[in-house]
């Protein structure tokens, strides 16, 4: 008897949680409403049958339970109730398997008036390309691939010229128009998903693979991997934003060309020196910082991460929290940056500073530091030098009471909690795991041996 209890209780319970759960579908942003009605169709199939067979079972349990004046009957073959039963689980079978096939023969067949957006995928972020104005991809070899040329872009093919590049985790698309989106990746499986889109589909190294779908909502959605790639898998989001068609291509016109890339002027270092003369009142005449303004030490950094992070400040990514009280004294200094050849100025001069390693200043347990810095390794370098392709800057011989002033910041959501700083997001969901500041102090003192 309790056995039947728990069964029926189990089935009442089951279905109380699926009308009353708050965990339900996100809404719908796509022409893919088909995918939709497919898993409704498997639930309601699976669903009435985990009723009825439960529900037998507990119906059973009563009736048939232990009496003593009551014998079984051996029943071997009942060619009536055999014949239903197979005649039902073939209807459910093929219920649940139809309508896959026809959406996976839609999910096929791309509409011919799809536009492509290529999606490339690495550990841990994701980098977009457009065809440009002839409407052709240029080809791209794995082989080409360096920091300088990200895409691995063929040089000498006419058709990538003006290939535009968007080299950050957030894409815009049109919305009510197909898009084919080509996926690839650079180094290992990763899975390209947005939920409200409805399709994914795995990046695989050295194939080209697609999706198709038509945006019916205007709005930013996110893009997660949906594939195991390693330490930092969870970090690795972007967002499609679907927005009207002329916003779209303004910023799509707004967007650099391959043709572009490869003119971008080298920053002058001696038009930079006259801008830096009032970042020096902060940062110190050599770029090695001022613990008592609270300006760390730029010489040394990376060309890359400071320029991000003066592009940072000025588009608000950065330095608006309004808990960040030294990034709110940077935020205006970098805004006085016109423009990006001001930035790319400025950078050349500071990369031309020489790189005396930053006085040592925090005490911690170097052992458990080491532990602790073992992950960071994979992101900045088991030397703390920095890796360009994980956008993870110097560590090792810069100013360390900074370095822990960040991991609060990004432990707290001071920094990296914009919607749009991927990679402050990413150092983010890093920070967070830091347990307090005793790990903090551990981790800079290990940094400092490096
Ligand atoms: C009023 C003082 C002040 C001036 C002037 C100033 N900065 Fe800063 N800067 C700071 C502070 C404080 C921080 C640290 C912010 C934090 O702790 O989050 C900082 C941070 C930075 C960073 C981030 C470093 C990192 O490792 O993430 C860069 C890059 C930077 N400044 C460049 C410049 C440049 C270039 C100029 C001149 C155009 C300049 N700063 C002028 C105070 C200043
Ligand atoms: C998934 C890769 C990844 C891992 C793992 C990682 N970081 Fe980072 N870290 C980054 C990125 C990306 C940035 C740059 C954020 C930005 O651009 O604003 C960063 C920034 C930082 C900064 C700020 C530096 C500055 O000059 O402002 C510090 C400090 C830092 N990380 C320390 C650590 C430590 C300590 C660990 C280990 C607990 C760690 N990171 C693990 C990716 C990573
Ligand atoms: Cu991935």
């Amino acid at each position: 008897m309790p056995l039947a209890v728990v069964l029926i209780l189990l089935v009442v319970g089951s279905l109380l949680f699926h009308l009353f759960s708050p965990w339900t579908f996100t809404p719908l942003a796509s022409n893919w409403g088909m995918v939709d009605f497919t898993v409704d169709i498997t639930l309601w199939v699976t669903g009435v049958i985990f009723v009825a067979v439960n529900l037998f079972m507990a119906v059973c349990v009563i009736k048939f339970r232990h009496k003593k004046e009551s014998r079984a009957k051996y029943e071997p073959e009942n060619k009536k109730l055999e014949s239903w039963l197979t005649l039902l689980t073939a209807v459910g079978v093929a219920a649940m398997l139809t309508p896959g096939l026809l959406v996976w023969a839609k999910f096929v067949n791309v509409p011919e008036d799809a536009h492509e957006v290529e999606a490339v995928g690495q550990q841990w972020h994701w980098s977009y390309r457009f065809p440009g104005a002839d409407g052709k991809l240029g080809e791209v070899r794995a082989e080409l691939i360096t920091m300088d040329n990200p895409f691995g872009m063929v040089n000498e093919d006419p058709n990538g010229r003006d290939d535009v590049l968007i080299f950050n985790p957030e894409v815009r698309i049109p919305v009510d128009r197909p898009v084919k989106f080509l996926l690839r990746s650079k180094d290992v499986l990763h899975d390209f998903a947005v939920a409200q889109f409805r399709v994914k589909m795995d990046l695989i190294p050295g194939m080209q693979t697609f999706l198709w779908l038509t945006p019916t909502k205007i709005g930013r959605f996110e893009v997660l991997c949906e594939e195991l790639c390693g330490i930092a898998h969870h970090t690795m989001r972007g967002a499609v934003n679907v927005t009207e068609q002329g916003e779209f291509e303004s910023w799509l016109a707004g967007q650099p060309t391959y043709a572009d890339t490869l003119n971008r002027q080298a920053g002058n270092a001696a038009a930079g020196a006259s801008r830096y003369v009032v970042c020096a009142s902060c940062h110190g005449q050599k770029g090695e910082g001022l613990v008592a303004l609270n300006a760390p030490k730029l010489s040394g950094q990376s060309e890359w991460y400071l320029r991000r992070q003066l592009e940072n400040y000025k588009a608000g990514l950065r330095g608006t929290h309004k808990d960040d009280l030294f990034g709110r004294t940077m935020a205006p200094m970098a805004n006085a940056l016109a423009d990006d050849a001001a930035i790319a100025d400025v950078v050349a001069h500071i990369r031309s500073l020489p790189d005396e390693p930053a006085p040592k200043t925090i005490d911690g347990d170097i052992e458990k530091g080491a532990r602790l810095y073992r992950v960071c390794a994979y992101c900045h370098g088991a030397d703390g030098m920095g890796v360009q392709a994980l956008n993870a800057p110097r560590a090792a011989g810069m100013t360390d009471w900074y370095l822990a002033r960040q991991l609060q910041n990004f432990r707290e959501g001071v920094r990296g909690s914009h919607v749009n700083d991927f990679y402050g997001m990413q150092m983010g969901f890093m920070g967070r795991t830091l347990q307090d500041d005793q790990a903090i102090n551990d981790l800079v003192a290990y940094i400092n041996t490096l």
